[in-house]
This record gives structure tokens, C-alpha cells and sequence, in this order.
């Protein structure tokens, strides 16, 4: 009953390619809590939330009660939140706080991007979610607008690595408005910003002409979008619809209040990359790495920005998800 009426909100594309069969797949394998299902039903505005940033970009015990903070300011703002995440085999749309709990607490929580899901479906393991992942689940539940703190993009050496998120070709093919900080300096901006462009992902300054760099205001480029308000970004979130890319996300850039010490900022970000150098660190496992060794270099100083930044994100999401009703 809950999924049916899950169904109805899902997008067109997304319908056309589910045939029956499919359907009865994603009854057993998809799971929505009963805050969101009823909000989905009631067509009341809901935010997606990712759950990589809870198991694998914060630090236990933060990394819960931002969690918990983030769904709190998402209701406060007009909205239900929908935290995604794989439990034992299940997707879930929507966390109960024991389930919320065992993605932050839990050591078996590994980090699916899209290509990992199935395979921990049919293994029936646990996951959090990338950008990358979240937004897919999302885009099938029908759910249009995300939170999150720093998208992924081109790391730095990619030339060489081919070391370019997935979040940017999944952000490609989705009906999805991504909130976020921009990307953090550990990767490459620049060419971050050329893929977006390449893959025709809209990018829109929330109050500011300058691309965020996630701890920085500015990132060094400039934007050549800006927007003042929510009411803004849902009539381009519409318009994409009218005039058909609305398969090509659209990525709001909101800039964090007050951002870390550029010095300190600068000197962490150096010494991070080449000790994720020394060490080898590569594939997915160089993101956590380089949060990781933010949140110890700076004592504590990135994990209090990073934290502004997602509440930030959360409630921006949350007012642009009721700017489109
Ligand atoms: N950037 C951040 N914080 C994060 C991530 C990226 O500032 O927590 C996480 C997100 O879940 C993002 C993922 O989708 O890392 C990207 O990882 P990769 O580069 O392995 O695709
Ligand atoms: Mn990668």
C-alpha cells in the first residue's frame, strides 16, 4: 500500500523504465519509513538526505547528532526528511532513529555510489550512500530536492587516475535539486566545474556570483548564475520540466556563513593530499581519507564548519522542496 502510493509520485522516465517485474523487485527491496510514505502520499514536500557523510565524512559520536540535527531542521523548515541508506539488504527512504543509529554506529557500513547497489541488495549488506547513490534512490521514490554537504568531482591527478566521481554522471541523468557547499579543495575545481558544464548539470550561486569551496566561501571561480531565494530556484526547477532537461540535475551552490582560516585551510589541504599520497590511498577511499584527516589536522575547527554547512544545506533544501508545491 505504501509503496503504490510511493509509485504514483514517481517520474515519468523513471516509470516508463520500471515494467511490472520490476515493480515487484522494488516492493522487497525498497523501504520507505512511515513519516515519509505518508508524506509522499499527502504530496507534502520532502528532502532526500545522503548518509555517506554520516558513516564515512564525520566522526563518531557527531556524526549521529548531526544526523539527527539535520532531519530536525529539515521538519522545522516545512518538510519531512528522507535519510537513504541500505540496511541488511533494504533500501530505506526515510530512517527510524535505530536505523539512523546503525549507519552511524555500525562497522559493517560500507559506501555505495549506483554501481554498488544492486550488488548489496542481492547480498543483503549494509550501505550508506553517495551523492551519487542517494540521488538515484531519490529520483526513483520521486523525491526532488537534496541535501548534502560537499558534492564529488575531478580529484586532483585525475589525467592520470581517471579519478572523477560518479556523483557528476549520475547528476546527468536525474531529476534532482542538489543543495550543497560546492566541492572541497581536494579536488580539482576547475576541472570539477568543466564536467559539470560538459554534462550540462545547471549551477546556480545562492546569493553569491563566486563558486563555494566547501570550508571557503569562494573557490577562486566565478558563477555565472546567481539566485536570491528559494521561490527562484523552484521556478527554474520547473522550467527545466517545461522545456525538457529535467534529467539534467541542478546543482544550488549555497556558500558556508563563515568560513575556516584560509592559512590553516591551506596548510591541511597540502599536507592531507601528499600524506594520502605517500601512503597510496586510492579509489573511493580517498574522499573519507582526506575528511578524516581534515577533521584531526584542524582540530575540530573543519568538523564545526562542516557541520554549519550541512544544517545550512538542510534548510535551504527544505524551503526550495516547499517553494515547488
Ligand atoms: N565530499 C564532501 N563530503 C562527503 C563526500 C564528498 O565534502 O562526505 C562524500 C559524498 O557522499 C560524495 C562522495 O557523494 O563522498 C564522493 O565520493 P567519491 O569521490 O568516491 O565518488
Ligand atoms: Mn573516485
Amino acid at each position: 500500500m505504501k509503496i503504490s502510493k510511493a509509485l504514483f509520485a514517481i517520474n515519468a522516465r523513471a516509470y516508463l523504465l520500471i515494467t511490472s517485474a520490476k515493480v515487484v523487485h522494488m516492493k522487497s527491496a525498497i523501504r520507505f519509513s512511515s513519516q515519509v510514505s505518508a508524506a509522499i502520499a499527502a504530496g507534502k514536500p520532502v528532502v532526500a538526505l545522503e548518509s555517506t557523510i554520516i558513516s564515512h565524512g564525520l566522526p563518531r559520536p557527531s556524526n549521529l547528532a548531526v544526523a539527527l540535527e539535520c532531519e530536525e531542521i529539515v521538519l522545522s523548515h516545512g518538510a519531512v526528511p528522507a535519510t537513504i541508506a541500505l540496511l541488511d539488504g533494504i533500501v530505506h527512504v526515510g530512517l527510524e532513529q535505530a536505523e539512523l543509529e546503525a549507519i552511524a554506529n555500525r562497522d559493517d557500513i560500507s559506501k555505495a555510489s549506483i554501481r554498488d547497489l544492486a550488488i548489496i541488495v542481492a547480498s543483503g549488506k549494509s550501505a550508506a550512500t553517495t551523492v551519487a547513490a542517494t540521488a538515484h534512490i531519490a529520483a526513483v521514490a520521486g523525491i526532488k530536492v537534496f541535501a548534502t554537504g560537499g558534492l564529488g568531482g575531478v580529484h586532483r591527478g585525475a589525467q592520470d587516475s581517471f579519478d572523477e566521481s560518479a556523483d557528476l554522471t549520475a547528476l546527468s541523468q536525474l531529476d534532482m535539486t542538489v543543495v550543497c557547499a560546492g566541492v572541497k579543495s581536494i579536488l580539482d575545481v576547475h576541472a570539477t566545474l568543466e564536467r559539470l558544464e560538459t554534462l550540462a548539470i545547471g549551477l546556480v550561486g545562492y546569493r553569491t556570483n563566486r563558486f563555494p569551496g566547501f570550508y571557503l566561501t569562494d573557490s577562486g571561480f566565478e558563477l555565472e548564475h546567481r539566485v536570491e531565494n528559494a521561490k527562484e530556484i523552484a521556478a527554474i526547477i520547473k522550467a527545466r520540466t517545461s522545456i525538457g532537461t529535467q534529467f539534467k540535475s541542478l546543482v544550488v551552490a549555497n556558500p558556508v556563513h563563515k568560513e575556516m582560516n584560509r592559512e590553516l585551510h591551506d596548510q591541511i589541504l597540502a599536507s592531507g593530499l601528499a600524506k594520502a599520497d605517500l601512503e597510496g590511498i586510492n579509489g573511493k577511499a580517498v574522499t573519507p581519507f582526506l575528511l578524516e584527516y581534515f577533521h584531526t589536522a584542524s582540530k575540530g575547527e573543519s568538523l564545526s564548519i562542516n557541520t554549519e554547512i550541512i544544517k545550512s544545506n538542510c534548510a535551504l533544501a527544505a524551503e526550495i522542496a516547499v517553494a515547488l508545491l
